[in-house]
């Protein structure tokens, strides 16, 4: 087995974070950790499309959220604490600690798979423009704000494109018409100038900047499953749900560090929390 911790280059991952907005992690997890947390992922997958509204039409989206709420969890409470020890793991949290000087929050997870009949290419964005009504508010999000993506591979994806130094810069007068759908441009467009292609194996995990400028491709016939966590500061436009982080007596395995980690996303957010639900 491959020591983590010999592969792990921190310097250049914050050079590559820099100057490209991503960079990538060989073997974040070995084959015996995909697998289990894959089973316990496509699990949850296919009990959210069985429960939905209309499966054959979730079955062609390509993603779903909020893996760590209870109502997955009921007949199998351990589960649930592998995701939360993967979300908060010490390679994860020394990754992040060596990259930023201050404390990221965790924000939300996602799971990324393949649609069942309906590929397409994805829209070229930036996560900070949803539900940005101007210019200005999308600038600011980016200036004061961090985002960051961890999508871990559980099968080989090369699905994300991702054009490098868009994380620190405004978009070029082309990359906006087609972020924006503006003068006839699809906000899919093939054209797009200088993006890349991030491949993983399985096992491997890119780290992006959420701001920069990115989309996933969706293909059908190939096999997706990659997993997402999501981390940053505080967003003033958003507020995630609560998912499991009001039931007592999930962090009783977690290590002293982890429930730290998990105290301070709950001690951020309980207030919106309860005045939610009351
Ligand atoms: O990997 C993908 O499919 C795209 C991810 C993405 O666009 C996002 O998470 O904002």
């Amino acid at each position: 087995m491959t020591d983590f911790y010999e592969l792990m280059n921190p310097e250049n991952f914050k050079q590559n974070w820099n100057k490209d907005g991503f960079f990538i992690v060989r073997k974040l997890l070995d084959l015996s950790e995909v697998k289990e947390l894959k089973f316990i992922c496509d699990r949850i997958l296919n009990r959210w499309i069985i429960q939905s509204k209309n499966p054959e039409e979730t079955a062609n989206l390509t993603n779903m959220a909020f893996l760590t709420e209870p109502r997955y969890f009921s007949e199998y409470p351990q589960q649930l604490t592998q995701l939360l020890h993967l979300i908060s793991s010490d390679k994860i949290l020394d990754i992040l600690e060596y990259i930023f000087d201050f404390l990221l929050l965790f924000h939300n997870t996602q799971y990324f798979f393949n649609p069942a009949n309906k590929t397409r290419m994805g829209d070229w964005h930036r996560d900070q423009q949803f539900d940005a009504k101007t210019e200005e508010i999308e600038r600011l999000r980016m200036q004061n704000t961090v985002g960051i993506h961890v999508h871990i591979a559980f099968l080989p994806d090369n699905n994300l494109e991702y054009i490098p130094g868009s994380h620190c810069r405004w978009d070029s007068s082309e990359e906006l018409n087609i972020r924006k759908g503006l003068n006839g441009k699809p906000k899919n467009s093939e054209d797009i100038p200088n993006s890349t292609r991030i491949y993983l194996d399985v096992g491997d995990a890119v780290f992006f900047n959420a701001w920069g400028i990115h989309r996933g491709n969706y293909i059908a016939e190939i096999p997706r499953r990659t997993f997402d966590i999501i981390y940053g500061t505080i967003p003033d436009w958003y507020t995630p749900p609560p998912t499991c982080f009001l039931q007592e007596n999930i962090f009783a395995e977690l290590t002293p560090r982890q429930q730290l980690f998990f105290q301070r996303f709950i001690d951020t957010y309980k207030n919106q929390w309860s005045s939610r639900l009351g």
